[in-house]
């Protein structure tokens, strides 16, 4: 089943038992965090079984929330509806994420064999052709109510997730970190005082166009409110949105920019995915929604939304201009600390009728992010392997909260092969933020972490099989030397042949024969254990 909008979501999540409804008042500032973080942790409900990638932490996630009257709101806030496997499923109109990934493996296949870019560049011919591409109509119920003048942020439950969140002078002055993700001339640190501090819209698309292309971007990047009409933006460098803001920096000019809450849920899911730049995440979603998403005009500035969003806020991005952004509890487990990031002036607020708010809290795994990024594992690992051919599966631990850790299993064909493949990983898109890989032989189930790191233990040498390698890393990662760059180790754990330093006879593994087996298979009963 495919949902027009949150609400026709939120209801069918509720008819399932996988939704909650929250009557007594709450406080978006912290509460509802609090409340929140507690919940993810729960299992999960209803009683689907967890899916074979992922037997550990496969059941839980909880229930999702509906807090229907939030502390100075009159609009209800859902969270942690992604929250759990089965509530991605459904999010996504899918019996299970392989299916779907069989679906993007159809939609790329037919081409020659050429580099996953241009695989997924050709991506936008094939899948207009299928009718995915967003569709530009006239109206929306997105644009229900529109307020221009009388446009205020504060009218918005923005939640609060960790007690340090927007805490002025927490963690030392900003660090002026000398790059040009952010506009760092402007010194403008303006915070309104009725605004209170640390309030952020958490799970929004963030719509862009490429000044010179026109190409559209679709980003969750978090969002920091500091007065009705004031915000700033937290795109990573290595992310499209701040790639578009240097190019109308370097112009000169401002930049038109959406937020959009809800929507069809596929969208959201969408904003997340590390599409290559250039690959439409709007197409993907009309993909995944078996068809193109339909867009209504901006009010205020020259950009179309989803028609079937609750709220899209309209403004314009300071080329300029800065405000401190954070301290904010990270998906890392620590905080990220306050920066400059680029001004936004809200120039209209438009939503529906009765609107529900969309956010969720990241923090120490598992949160709901888990569940968008394993949706991501599985969904892209056709693409992975279309652009490393010797990779059969891969997984991302909980424990590495997405960046910090991949396991993956290959078939070894010749001399430092495992080499090869990490080097591969480290270029493709944003796997470069892998801080570790570690790569086993293809009978290893690298799903279940224990045996990973049995043959972790057993196989490296860690002289002569791990490999450090200086590149990007996430900038969330306060351990790297330098912001957004550091080291990334690969450890080789797969069984060594010659040619990968010196390798003394190689033992087998313990296996009992199959005539034992056999032998006690048959008898099982008699021993009477
Ligand atoms: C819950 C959640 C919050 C996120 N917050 C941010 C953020 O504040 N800034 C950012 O740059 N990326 C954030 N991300 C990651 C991006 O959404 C993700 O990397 C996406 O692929 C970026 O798309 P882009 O390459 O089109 O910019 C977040 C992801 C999730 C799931
Ligand atoms: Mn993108």
């Amino acid at each position: 089943m495919r949902y027009p909008d949150l609400q026709a979501f939120l209801s069918d999540l509720e008819a399932r038992g996988q939704l909650r409804r929250v009557g007594v008042e709450v406080d978006p500032i912290l509460e509802i965090s609090a409340i929140t973080d507690r919940v993810s942790k729960l299992p999960a409900a209803g009683d689907a079984p967890p899916p074979a990638t992922d037997p550990v932490h496969g059941r839980q996630g909880g229930v999702g929330l509906l807090f229907e009257k939030v502390k100075g709101s009159n609009i209800p806030v859902a969270i942690n509806v992604f929250g759990s496997y089965e509530r991605m499923r459904l999010a996504l109109g899918v019996e299970d994420f392989e299916s779907l990934a069989g679906r993007v493996q159809e939609l790329v296949k037919p081409e020659v064999p050429t580099t996953l870019l241009e695989k997924m560049k050709k991506l936008p011919q094939l899948a207009r052709l299928a009718g995915y591409g967003p569709k530009v109509g006239k109206r929306g119920i997105c644009q229900e109510v529109v307020h221009t003048d009388d446009a205020d942020l504060l009218s918005l439950p923005a939640i609060q997730c960790w007690p340090h969140d927007g805490e002025p002078g927490y963690g030392g002055k900003p660090s002026a970190q000398d790059t040009d993700t952010q506009s760092r001339e402007g010194t403008d640190d303006v915070r309104d005082p009725g605004v209170g501090t640390g309030r952020y819209f958490t799970f929004a698309g963030i719509y862009t166009r490429d000044p010179e292309t026109n190409d559209r971007n679709v980003g969750m990047y978090r969002v920091q409110v500091y007065g009705p009409k004031l915000a700033a933006m937290h795109w990573h460098m290595h992310h499209d949105g701040a790639r578009h803001f240097r190019k109308y920096k370097a112009r000169g000019e401002r930049m038109p920019l959406a937020i959009v809450l809800g929507g069809e849920p596929v969208l959201a899911y969408a904003a997340t995915c590390p599409l290559p730049p250039d690959v439409s995440e709007l197409l993907f979603a009309g993909f995944l929604n078996d068809g193109g998403i339909e867009l209504v005009p901006c009010k205020t500035i020259p950009l179309e939304v989803p028609a079937n969003a609750e709220t899209v806020i309209e403004g314009w991005i300071d080329p300029e201009r800065t405000l401190v952004e954070g301290p904010f509890g990270d998906h890392t487990g620590f905080y990220s600390l306050a920066d400059r990031y680029p001004r936004f002036d809200v120039t209209a607020i438009t939503h529906r009728r009765n609107p529900v708010f969309p956010a969720t809290i990241v923090g120490k795994p598992p949160q709901e992010d888990y569940y968008l990024g394993k949706a991501t594992e599985r969904i892209f690992l056709p693409l992975l392997r279309m652009l490393i051919p010797s990779i059969i599966d891969y997984h991302l631990p909980m424990f590495g909260a997405f960046h910090n850790c991949v396991f993956v299993t290959i078939r070894k064909e010749y001399p430092l092969h495992a080499r090869a493949v990490m080097s591969s990983i480290w270029g493709a898109g944003q796997m470069m933020f892998a801080k570790m890989i570690v790569v086993v032989d293809e009978h290893v189930n690298v799903h279940d972490e224990q045996e990973v790191l049995f043959y972790m233990g057993a196989n490296v040498d860690w002289r002569r099989d791990t490999m450090i390698v200086d590149g990007p890393c996430d900038i969330l990662d306060h351990s790297t030397p330098y912001y957004g760059a550091g080291a990334k180790i690969g450890i080789d754990a797969t069984r060594k042949i010659a040619g990968e330093g010196v390798v003394r006879e190689w033992p087998e593994e313990l296996e009992m024969g199959e005539v034992v087996r056999e032998l006690v298979e048959r008898k099982w009963r008699e021993y009477g254990i």
